[in-house]
């Protein structure tokens, strides 16, 4: 089957509103690790933008954050922080959104981990959060996850789809392996998974490089995307134009 990616615009060019301000503010906040501060800002945004727009605004912070890091502004521990900041963050927005998707509209079964040697995990968390929302039943095998054990989940749970988040350049050669695995070691006779990789570390280089079938950067249309992956390698759609 063809492969595909998605990768939506990092910007929009909506016009200020209200909320513009506090949105400012959380992003300060979360720069400057402000706990208090950031979940302050991020409850009272809660009544006047979306839940997708609080976590943009978050994840804007935390970008700062990690610049900050690379310039040798902050320390690891600036990292723990902001990382612990962005969870709580997380939760107040899924705690605010609740979704339960019926049984009969199951989009289909992930297996999903952060490759070895990578601890990252709130963009593994938020993929889990999205694709849940979307009707897929996600099996999270967590971090450092070796490559042999995506297989052996693979084998026993026979997903549609397997996710793999990298973060750090140095897990790339653990990121390798474990695609190179699912693509050769599934026994004949067991449901042959896709692969859907993401996290800091991909980009177009390293999808075509590793041969998945799929990346994705912004999650909005990503269980839209992995639903159509999945009905066309069903035979369920006669073409995938995702641009
Ligand atoms: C927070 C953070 C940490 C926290 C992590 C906390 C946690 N629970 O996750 C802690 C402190 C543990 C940490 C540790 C380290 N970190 Co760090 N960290 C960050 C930081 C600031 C934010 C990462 C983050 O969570 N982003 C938010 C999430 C939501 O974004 P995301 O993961 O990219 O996910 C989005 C998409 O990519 C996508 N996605 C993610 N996964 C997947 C998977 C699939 C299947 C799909 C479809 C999509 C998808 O969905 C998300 C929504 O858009 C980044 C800098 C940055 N700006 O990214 C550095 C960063 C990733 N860290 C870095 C480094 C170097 C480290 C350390 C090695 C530092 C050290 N010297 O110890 C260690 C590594 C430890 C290890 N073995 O993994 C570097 C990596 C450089 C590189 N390219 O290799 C970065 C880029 C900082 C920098 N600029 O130097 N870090």
């Amino acid at each position: 089957m063809e492969t595909k990616h998605f990768t939506a615009p990092r910007t929009s060019n909506r016009r200020p509103n209200r909320a513009d301000k506090d949105g400012q503010r959380l992003v300060a906040a979360m720069a400057d690790l402000d706990e208090d501060l950031s979940l302050e800002v991020a409850a009272a945004l809660l009544d006047k933008v979306s839940g997708k727009e609080i976590l943009h605004l978050a994840l804007e912070g935390l970008n700062t954050v990690g610049k900050r890091y690379e310039a040798g502004e902050y320390y690891v521990a600036g990292l723990v922080m902001a990382g612990e900041i962005m969870r709580q963050v997380l939760h107040m927005v899924a705690a605010r959104s609740p979704h339960t998707v019926p049984e009969r509209e199951k989009a289909g079964v992930v297996v999903l981990g952060t490759v070895e040697g990578d601890i990252h995990d709130l963009g593994k968390d938020m993929v889990k959060e999205v694709l849940t929302a979307n009707g897929f039943e996600v099996h999270d095998l967590g971090v450092d996850v070796a490559p042999e054990l995506y297989l052996a989940e693979s084998i026993r749970l026979q997903p549609d789809l397997v996710g793999l988040s990298i973060l750090i350049s140095t897990s790339y050669p653990a990121l390798s392996k474990a695609v190179t695995q699912l693509r050769t070691l599934i026994p004949a006779g067991f449901k042959r998974p896709g692969v859907i990789i993401g996290g800091g570390a991909v980009d177009e280089t390293v999808f075509e490089h590793i041969k998945a079938d799929l990346w994705c950067r912004d999650l909005t249309a990503m269980g839209d995307l992995c639903r159509r992956w999945i009905a066309q390698r069903n035979g369920l759609m006669p073409e995938l134009h995702i641009i």
